[in-house]
């Protein structure tokens, strides 16, 4: 955790806490020490993920963490290199990062905590939003179709796909390590809840 920063800055339930918890988790028992460990970040709820957790972080660009974490991958094959975005971040505003990452194989874990809205922007639809949601920008309902991340990113050649539910943090402690251990891009979808503005 980043010295002196010792107060979450999370709504109560915020399901950012119990990711945070499994990937925690997940790297100390793998035991990666810290210095081999980056976490880089976007921007939104989900990308203070990396002041809360021990080893090198950058937050980064909304939307730029894969090719930010792809690139310190290269610089040191050795580095345990972990991406963290949200649903807006990944799947909207540069989805193309993701699934060229995908197509390449880059040796990264990325992680979407998928809350389904832009929730650090006081919950817009995104596209991960459910048909006839409302949000603050579909007041009647959302009329998008939402993309499906596991599909989309199977497509793009992806091998190592997983959804899981923030609360089988269990589960979702074991796949982190999995795909921490995977040789080549890993992409899990965190289903994350968002009390304050994930309504339906
Ligand atoms: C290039 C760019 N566009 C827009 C923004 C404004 N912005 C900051 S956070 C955010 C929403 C993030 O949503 P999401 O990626 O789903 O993360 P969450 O807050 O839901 O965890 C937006 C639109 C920005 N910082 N940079
Ligand atoms: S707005 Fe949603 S995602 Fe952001 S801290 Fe609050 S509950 Fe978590
Ligand atoms: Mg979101």
């Amino acid at each position: 955790m980043r010295t002196g920063l010792n107060k979450f800055q999370r709504c109560p339930w915020c399901g950012n806490y119990l990711i945070h918890l499994a990937i925690k988790t997940a790297v100390d028992e793998l035991q990666i020490p810290k210095h081999k460990l980056v976490i880089v970040s976007g921007i939104g709820c989900n990308s203070k993920m990396p002041q809360y957790l021990e080893g090198y972080w950058v937050e980064s660009l909304h939307g730029r963490e894969i090719p930010f974490a792809t690139w310190v991958k290269m610089a040191n094959a050795d580095l345990t290199v972990i991406s963290i975005s949200g649903d807006g971040d990944s799947y909207g505003i540069w989805l193309g990062h993701l699934l060229h990452a995908t197509r390449r194989n880059a040796p990264i874990l990325h992680i979407t905590c998928d809350n389904q809205n832009y929730a650090l922007t006081t919950g817009q639809a995104s596209s991960t939003t459910p048909l006839d949601a409302k949000t603050k920008s579909t007041p009647t309902g959302n009329h998008s179709q939402p993309f499906h991340p596991i599909e989309m990113v199977k497509a793009a050649g992806g091998k190592f796909v997983e959804m899981i539910n923030d609360k089988d943090t269990k589960v979702l402690t074991e796949t982190i390590k999995s795909a921490i251990q995977f040789d080549g891009f890993s992409h899990i979808n965190v289903q994350q809840a968002c009390p304050s503005w994930k309504k339906w």
